[in-house]
């Protein structure tokens, strides 16, 4: 296929408009992974869409080395991390200092972790097939639905799902939305709604995600600011999993996601935090986040707004530190935030 290079515009601020020069794109232009993933697919969510913070997905394993020239810069200068540098994983709740108080009780309204996960051997979602997706959601969906205890749940298909009940799950923060343009030019949304779904226990504290921007997203959930309570069962779950799924994992890159921003541990921990005074000197309130390595945003998810002085904060690293450390940063901003919410 014939195309040329993309005319951004000079306001486009991504990291695809960055580092994505004509002398790369003339190298990467005709390679192909072996799921026959192109360069074409791999930026086209930032070309339709100049907003984009990033604006590339992978498609494979092999997208991350084919597009390297490309990818590479893109993941260091998000995560800080070089070419060599090697991922550590620490999921031990033991080794994270993150107790609950009063006080923290008293801002943060709810606690969610999650982390994404793909299935080894198989292509990430921008270039999976329909087929495989469907292998996807019946053995993640059959493991799921094995587990036992706190744990233990149902999975529930969007195919099939009424409006409302799908309308009140997202309402209620336990659902992907749909139409999301960002996954749409990525190729995320393809065979809509099929093969994806949500698994969830009674309580709800426990979910996952099926084929949505990953192939699973594993979330940990709970009213209130019991940060250390929500990583525990995060942790738990996650090993439960992995005695019946294997997952994409990389010496370098660790866990593999298609958006390279989820790298690593593919860990977003966050907190819906009242920050009402705070949120009228953005200035001070982004320097503390990005202090702490922290990332603000409103609480219907990415790319929405606050509500009534509420934000999501959540850690920003998440490839070269530890889902300790990722949910210790976010733990220690949290705490500095309050800190200022209070002296204001
Ligand atoms: P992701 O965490 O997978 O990057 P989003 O930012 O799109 O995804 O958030 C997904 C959903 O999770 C949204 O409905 C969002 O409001 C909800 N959510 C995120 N953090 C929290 C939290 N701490 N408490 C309750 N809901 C949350
Ligand atoms: N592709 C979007 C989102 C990037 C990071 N977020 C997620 C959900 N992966 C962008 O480049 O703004």
């Amino acid at each position: 296929m014939h195309y040329q290079f993309p005319a951004f515009e000079k306001t486009c601020q991504s990291l695809l408009c960055k580092y994505l020069t004509p002398e790369i794109f003339e190298a990467l232009k005709e390679k192909k992974t072996s799921h026959g993933y192109t360069l074409h697919q791999a930026i086209n969510s930032g070309v339709q869409n100049p907003d984009s913070s990033i604006g590339v997905y992978a498609g494979d394993a092999e997208s991350y080395a084919l597009f390297a020239p490309l990818f590479d810069p893109i993941i260091q200068e998000y995560h800080g991390f070089g070419v060599d540098d090697i991922h550590q994983s620490n999921f031990n709740p033991n080794d994270l200092h993150a107790p609950s108080s009063s006080t923290m009780e008293e801002y943060i309204v709810s606690t969610r972790i999650r982390v994404g996960r793909n299935v080894d051997n198989l292509p990430l979602g921008p270039a999976i097939n329909q087929a495989q997706r469907h292998e996807v959601e019946m053995n993640v969906s059959r493991a799921l639905e094995a587990l036992e205890g706190e744990l233990g749940g149902t999975y529930f298909p969007l195919q099939g799902m009424s409006e409302t009940d799908r309308n009140q799950l997202i309402a209620d923060h336990f659902l992907f939305k749909a139409g999301d343009r960002f996954l749409e030019a990525a190729g995320l949304n393809r065979d809509w709604p099929q093969g994806r779904g949500i698994f969830h226990n009674n309580a709800k504290t426990f979910l996952v995600w099926i084929n949505e921007e990953d192939q699973l997203r594993i979330i940990s959930m709970q009213q209130g600011g019991d940060i250390q309570a929500v990583f525990t069962r995060l942790s738990h779950a996650v090993r439960e999993i992995e005695k019946s799924v294997g997952f994409s994992y990389s010496e370098h890159l660790g866990y593999l996601t298609s958006c390279p921003t989820n790298l690593g541990t593919a860990m977003r921990a966050s907190v819906h935090i009242k920050l009402p005074k705070l949120g009228h000197d953005m200035k001070r309130f982004e320097a503390i986040a990005s202090q702490h390595h922290l990332q603000i945003r409103g609480i219907h998810g990415e790319h929405s707004e606050s509500e009534g002085g509420i934000y999501d904060i959540s850690n920003r690293r998440r490839l070269g530190v530890s889902e300790v450390q990722c949910v210790q940063d976010m733990y220690d901003g949290v705490v500095a935030l309050i800190a200022a919410e209070q002296s204001l």
